[in-house]
């Protein structure tokens, strides 16, 4: 059935709630279909392109990812609807300058594995195996990694962090 759009709010550093741990969908029925409609709209409004179910309040292991094609368009036929991952191999090593929607205007390297297999299931409880690399390997670590209650900012060097929580109190503070 067709529903209205819904944007949910988005969890923002440093709210507690993001260090929960999620834990696995049980049921693939019409409730778990509009969670991911309301991520979906949610994540395209704010300019995002990936968005795990606990930056917006609901800690099931959830997250969606949809890059930008080579065409620099972001299509719903791309969209990853990624349920109860799990990483079965982890391979290379690489640098990428990430961002998150928890953590708004704040960007910076993080070190991740080059490929990874990873399994899952999609929205009708179908299993899927995929092999990435590239950014997409990039963002479903760094969106599994919300579903174990972490976010990219705990990979930074211990001066990086520092100096990063400074600024974001800074931030706080002016009300920005
Ligand atoms: C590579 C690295 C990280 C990911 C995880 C997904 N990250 C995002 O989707 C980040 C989105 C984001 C969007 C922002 O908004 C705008 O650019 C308008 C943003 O800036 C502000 O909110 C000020 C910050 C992050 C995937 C792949
Ligand atoms: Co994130």
């Amino acid at each position: 059935m067709r529903r209205h759009k819904v944007i949910l709010d988005i969890v923002v550093y440093p709210d507690k709630r993001l260090r929960n741990k999620s834990t696995n969908v049980l049921e693939f029925d019409e409730k778990l279909h509009n969670l991911l409609d309301d991520m979906y709209e949610t994540m395209i409004t704010k300019e995002g392109i990936g968005l795990a179910a606990i930056q917006v309040g609901i800690t099931k292991n959830i997250l969606i990812i949809n890059l930008a094609n080579e065409d620099e368009k972001q299509i719903k036929e791309d969209l990853l609807e990624v349920i109860n991952p799990k990483i079965t191999h982890l391979e290379g090593s690489e640098i990428y300058q990430e961002g998150c929607l928890s953590v708004p205007g704040y960007y910076d390297d993080v070190q991740r594995a080059k490929s990874i297999t990873v399994e899952y299931f999609d929205r009708y409880g179908q299993k899927i195996i995929k092999d990435l690399d590239g950014l997409l390997s990039i963002a479903m670590q760094h969106e599994m990694d919300h579903l174990k209650g972490h976010l990219f900012i705990e990979k930074l060097s211990y001066l990086k962090r520092k100096k990063f929580e400074k600024e974001w109190k800074k931030k706080l503070k002016a009300g920005k």
